[in-house]
């Protein structure tokens, strides 16, 4: 017999890739071409694909199947699968029964998650479509990315957009920048990944070029680990969560150096006096010294002093990761940040300015044209309700209660049904043993996933989903340069489905079919999507004629052309403020903030202030929780997704995830290099191998979020879960973001046996394991 080997184009949010088919299984993924730096990630699809931990049929919780609710056994209950007739009757019939008893706002929709790319399949869009057309639902707003700099900005610059990765474009920097204070450090494990998959990774080559012109690189960071592995740069260590301070004092040394350019705060700024008043001191009797900054955050005083004076004599661009505002007071850097860039005067300036998410991202800064992508729209939500991202526990917990967000006074709505698909709660949220009493609450839980991840293990009704190498569709993102065609490369695996399918058989079933699938089916849908992005490059004037759908299908990607110059932030309105007002209420920065200061938020005064995060090593609660657990993205995988693949297998120590110490901290508790420890807190504990490592900070552990929670009752989780740990707070009354990076603990070798992990077993029911391994 001779086999057949097919080449399909295909993507990740990791990467481009063609997918390898022999007689029917995936064995290979071969980079796309014009990558310069394909993610090692793509080669993960294999396993992944043909895993054993495919979900293969729909299944329902045991105790939830007998008699409904039970929900205290959710995460502990087997599985019994079902045909799938019966799966989507009985959701059928549970969003029936919870809409006409509770009302469309007792479904949360939010289904937050990352999913997979291609613009139509994307779970999330097809979840709030499905779930608007059948009456709507409570949804959730923002994101645990930048979730707190989402709804800061818009006040001080007028958008959020930077955050997206417009951003100045990497070539600017690369031509114009001399000094990058890099706050959060550019970590190139980071810039693998854009969301909605990219054809290109281009922030190593602009890093080379940036530092080859001669630029200084200075990453401010807990850890060594972040600075860039191929390029000369500086480390000055920096206490977790205090960027705020450190910032503020470079600040001060503007002022009383007389370094700060006054001539740009009274052109483009707004209340530059009542910031310069807390500086001196005015306020609150404590002048903002870099000796005052030094017992905040560590860092020399006259290292803070030399920075901002060199930072006031060369073009310099001020950049923060995300995770400086994925933490307790989180809008305060990102505002300082700002601060400090105004009072340097070279915003809108090429390579010069502020600039958020170089290093996050590989979209941020990428130079591309403005040429709109094909798109899903996902209809407006009838309910008209909805929380903020992070705030999900909060609103299970607490039903009818009030919460303020952004000036208003909202309430939470009372969930009966949670229905998710294209996400991981229980590997995104924080403090995940108070997220599974949450959890408890709900009457159902409806869950589409592909594999058994700790979430779709602690769900009623589990449907088992596709990947994108099972179905067409088109990948695009905002900040690449192509538009990617995806082409099934494989039949649907086990008797899972698309997202797509699902809900358009439940939509039948309540009588909205056609208000979900506007009488489309997948073809129509990426011919309709596709086309609509054409006549809008056609209706722009200035960009290029897009072939047809059918040409682009067989190229099987597009190219967009070369941007002609380079975008810079604010360049337009440097050039006349008047002209191109920001969308603030002053039309220019706010450096003083009269709504927010009118809001009357303790959490969020009306300009950037060094406030002390909850937990912090200067607080406190360090003296019974010394050390600050930092908990970054993994390098071998997409948050919890690959992790049971061997790329990230083989990152393990004692399979459980690695934590990165302080030779001295590991030496004061005992602690031998790749030793098993438990690190805990109140909130929880959880195993985790250990690394000596004098590239982190005294008093700092780093650790990797991602691995499968693998928790019970009994003892610490298993596998190396950060978020057992960290706390659940909003990062502001303002933004009410994830604070995820303000989390005490402490840790100690762990001399008991090491229990079995158990992320990966298959949770079915004795007889339904045997029906799916016949
Ligand atoms: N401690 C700590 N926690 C964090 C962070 C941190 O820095 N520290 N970072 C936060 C951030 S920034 C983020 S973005 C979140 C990420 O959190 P998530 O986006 O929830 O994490 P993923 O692991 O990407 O989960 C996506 C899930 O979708 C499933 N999936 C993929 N494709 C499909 C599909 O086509 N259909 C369906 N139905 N399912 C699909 C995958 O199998 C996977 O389980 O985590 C947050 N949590
Ligand atoms: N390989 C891979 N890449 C990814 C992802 C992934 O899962 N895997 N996830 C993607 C997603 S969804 C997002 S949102 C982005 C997130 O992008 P970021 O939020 O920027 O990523 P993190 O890894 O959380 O943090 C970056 C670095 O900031 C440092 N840091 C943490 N706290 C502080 C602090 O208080 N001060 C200072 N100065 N530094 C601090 C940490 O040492 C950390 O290594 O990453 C994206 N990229
Ligand atoms: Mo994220």
């Amino acid at each position: 017999m001779t086999s057949t080997v097919q080449r399909y184009p295909t993507l990740s949010h990791w990467g481009t890739y063609t997918a390898v088919v022999r007689d029917g299984r995936l064995v290979a993924c071969e980079p796309f071409a014009a990558d310069r730096d394909p993610s090692p990630m793509i080669h993960t699809m294999p396993e992944m694909v043909h895993s054993p931990l495919r979900i293969a049929r729909p299944a329902v919780r045991e105790s939830w199947l007998r008699s409904r609710g039970h929900g205290d056994r959710r995460g502990r209950d087997r599985y019994v699968e079902v045909s799938w007739d019966t799966a989507i009757r009985l959701v059928h019939e549970e969003l029936t029964r919870v809409r006409t008893q509770h009302g469309p706002a007792a479904i949360f929709g939010g289904s937050y998650g990352w999913a997979s790319a291609g613009r139509f399949h994307n779970a999330m869009s097809q979840t709030r479509r499905f779930l608007y057309a059948g009456g709507g639902c409570t949804d959730q707003v923002g994101n645990y990315s930048w979730g707190a700099a989402q709804f800061l900005l818009p006040h001080i610059i007028g958008t959020y957009a930077p955050l997206t990765g417009k951003v100045t474009d990497w070539s600017s920097v690369a031509t114009h920048t001399e000094l990058i204070l890099a706050f959060g450090g550019m970590p190139r494990r980071n810039a693998q990944v854009i969301a909605g998959g990219a054809g290109e990774h281009t922030t190593g080559h602009w890093l080379r070029r940036t530092a080859a012109r001669g630029a200084r690189i200075v990453a401010i960071s807990p850890t060594r680990g972040d600075l860039p592995g191929d390029v000369q740069a500086e480390w000055i260590p920096i206490r977790p969560n205090t960027d705020a301070a450190m910032m503020i004092a470079m600040a001060h040394v503007l002022l009383t150096r007389d370094r700060h350019d006054a001539a740009f705060l009274r052109r483009y700024c707004v209340g530059f006096e009542r910031y310069a008043a807390y500086l001196r001191g005015e306020t609150d009797g404590q002048p903002k010294t870099a000796e005052w900054a030094h017992n905040i955050c560590g860092v020399p005083a006259d290292t803070i002093r030399q920075l901002a004076l060199t930072a006031a004599g060369s073009r310099t661009l001020v950049n923060c990761t995300w995770s400086l505002q994925r933490a307790h007071h989180g809008e305060q850097p990102y505002w300082a940040c700002i601060a400090l860039a105004a009072m340097l005067g070279q915003i809108g300036l090429p390579g010069g300015g502020f600039s958020f998410g170089l290093g996050s991202i590989n979209s941020a800064g990428n130079p591309r044209i403005d040429a709109p992508v094909p798109e899903m729209h996902e209809g407006a939500n009838p309910a008209r309700r909805s929380i903020p991202v992070a705030r999900i526990a909060d609103m299970l917990l607490q039903p009818g209660e009030a919460y303020p967000f952004n000036g208003a006074e909202h309430t939470y709505p009372d969930i009966r049904l949670v229905y998710w698909a294209g996400g991981n709660p229980f590997h995104h949220h924080q403090d995940l043993n108070r997220l599974q009493r949450a959890w408890e609450r709900p009457e159902t839980i409806v869950v589409h996933e592909t594999w058994w991840t700790p979430t779709a293990r602690r769900a009623d009704i589990v449907l088992p989903t596709t990947t994108t190498l099972e179905r067409n569709d088109i990948g695009a993102s905002s900040r690449d340069g192509y538009i990617l065609a995806m082409h099934r490369a494989l039949p649907a695996q086990g008797m899972s489905r698309d997202d797509f399918d699902i809900y358009r058989e439940l939509a039948a079933l309540g009588g909205y079919e056609d208000r979900y699938t506007e009488g489309r089916d997948e073809q129509a849908w990426l011919r309709h999507m596709y086309d609509g992005m054409r006549a809008r490059w056609q209706a722009a004037g200035d960009l290029p004629e897009a072939p047809s759908f059918d040409d682009f299908w067989r190229a099987g990607h597009l190219a967009l052309p070369p941007p002609r110059r380079d975008f810079v932030l604010f360049e337009d309105f440097r050039h006349d403020p008047d002209a191109h007002r920001l969308r603030t209420p002053s039309g220019r920065i706010e450096l003083y903030s009269e709504h927010i200061s009118g809001f009357g938020y303790a959490d969020c005064p009306g300009h950037a202030a060094w406030l002390p995060p909850a937990e912090w090593l200067g607080g406190g609660l360090a003296r019974r929780w010394p050390l600050h657990l930092i908990s970054s993205q993994p390098a071998h995988r997409l948050h919890s997704q690959l992790d049971p693949a061997r790329l990230s297998q083989g990152g393990k120590i004692h399979g459980r995830e690695p934590v990165r110490i302080h030779p001295d901290d590991a030496a004061a508790r005992g602690i031998r290099h790749g030793e098993l420890v438990r690190i805990h807190n109140d909130r929880g504990s959880c195993l985790a191998g250990a690394v000596i490592d004098d590239g982190v900070m005294p008093g700092v552990l780093v650790m990797s979020t991602g691995a499968w929670l693998d928790s019970d009752e009994n003892g610490p989780e298993r596998h190396g879960n950060p978020n057992v740990l960290t706390p659940d707070i909003g990062t502001s009354a303002l933004t009410q973001g994830s604070s995820a990076m303000s989390a005490l603990v402490d840790v100690e070798p762990w001399r008991g046996d090491a229990p079995r992990v158990r992320a990966f077993d298959l949770p079915l029911a004795a007889s339904a394991q045997a029906f799916s391994n016949p």
